[in-house]
């Protein structure tokens, strides 16, 4: 096990961990009153894994993360007031009530947001590593994503790019174990995701994401790897949202004593166990870091309740749609029957006869498809055979 780092940084870490988990506490309960809307996904029981990477990150460094990021920003320094207000819709909100819980967004502590788009933020990361490497700086983004989002196509071109073009940029692969209410064995064909960027020539590691230290010295040598080297590398942290995957989820896909399982390593009270056991921390401190929590999550929501909601006159502000033109936008004002170019009668000639001919399967000959892993470009020079059928 890795070694405590000094009492101030332990204080620390414990803080912010505390702070996060009493703020997303509330956020859900909150959102119950109705007081936030949208959507809430909680991180609740991911707080090593946030906590951990952010606290061996430089001001300089970029962070962009997914739809369950109100941690994230907190751990990067945006005051969780603003955090707060945000989930409220109102003006003094990290995107001035614009964008609600998915889309946190905090420039000033270079916290990127904030994606609804599941392994969106993936190609914004590299496009972040591109522009520090084009403009000379030093600094690193860290990409942190879910295990679900390791299966879009956003991920292998990612991969391809970063690794290809030497990008300063690091994964974090937070395993919660599920995407949505499908458990990775289901939805991932390579379940060490440490290894999935491998072939593109990105190697990756292994963490437990609910210890708060392991996190972060792996976090650190992934840093240092794309900062120095220019060589991006994956880490993959095991964690657990306790919550469901949003506010609204039954949670059918899974057996109580399983979060119970989780809940019993809490990366919380296990670190702080582990101060007071080794004598880095006493109960005083641990207490404290409570009560300022506590302190912290009630102003906020006092905060937000306070600020106002945007004005109505300001609903077309930040969007990127000419003025003119911004109502025909947001309401379609035709008729309901087909336009030019929506009716199968306006379709290209070629893209007729492909339609008739099956679309798909046009040009192809009959019989069985050779395989692709005996045949054609890997195979050059070898005289194509026809597969043998299998009966099933
Ligand atoms: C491109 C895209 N496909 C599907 C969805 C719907 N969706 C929202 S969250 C989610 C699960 C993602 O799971 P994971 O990446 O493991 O992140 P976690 O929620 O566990 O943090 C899905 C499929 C979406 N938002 N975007
Ligand atoms: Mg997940």
């Amino acid at each position: 096990m890795a070694s405590l780092p000094d009492a101030s940084t332990c204080y620390e870490l414990l803080a912010k961990m505390t702070l996060i988990r009493r703020f997303e506490e509330e956020a859900g309960r909150q959102y119950q009153r109705a007081k936030a809307g949208g959507f809430l996904h909680l991180g609740i029981g991911e707080e090593a894994t946030i906590v951990g990477t952010t606290s061996v990150m430089r001001e300089e460094d970029y962070l962009i993360g997914t739809y369950r990021t109100h941690g994230h920003a907190i751990a990067r320094g945006t005051e969780p007031k603003r955090v707060m207000a945000e989930l409220f819709g109102r003006v003094d909100g990290t995107s001035g009530g614009r964008g609600g819980s998915m889309h946190i967004f905090d420039r000033e502590r270079r916290f990127m947001g904030g994606y609804g788009v599941v392994g969106g933020n993936l190609p914004l990361a590299a496009g972040l590593a591109l522009a520090s490497d084009y403009k000379g700086e030093d600094a690193v983004t860290v990409c942190m994503f879910g295990d679900g989002a390791s299966n879009t196509g956003n991920f292998g071109e990612t991969m391809n790019l970063a690794a290809l073009w030497k990008l300063p940029v690091f994964f974090l692969v937070e395993n919660n174990l599920y995407g949505m209410g499908t458990s990775v064995e289901r939805h991932s064909a390579q379940t060490d995701l440490s290894k999935k960027a491998e072939g593109y020539g990105i190697s990756g590691e292994r963490v437990d994401g609910m210890d708060v230290i392991a996190v972060r010295e792996g976090v650190a040598e992934g840093i240092r790897l794309a900062r120095e080297e220019r060589r991006p590398t994956i880490l993959e942290a095991f964690t657990y949202r306790y919550r469901g995957h949003s506010a609204a989820d039954p949670e059918v896909y899974r057996e109580r004593e399983e979060v119970e399982e989780w809940q019993s390593k809490d990366p919380i009270e296990s670190f702080a166990r582990r101060c007071i056991e080794a004598g880095v921390l006493g109960e005083r401190e641990v207490g404290e870091t409570r009560e300022k929590a506590e302190q912290a999550v009630t102003e906020a929501v006092e905060f937000a309740d306070a600020s106002p909601e945007p004005a109505l006159d300001t609903l077309y502000e930040n969007l990127y749609v000419l003025e003119s033109e911004a109502a025909w936008y947001a309401v379609d004002e035709r008729s309901p029957e087909p336009h030019r170019g929506e009716d199968e009668e306006h379709m290209p000639d070629a893209a007729r006869e492909l339609a008739e001919a099956g679309a798909a399967y046009a040009g192809q000959p009959d019989g069985p498809r050779p395989n692709p892993a005996t045949h054609g470009d890997a195979q050059e020079g070898v005289e194509p055979e026809v597969a043998e059928e299998v009966e099933d």
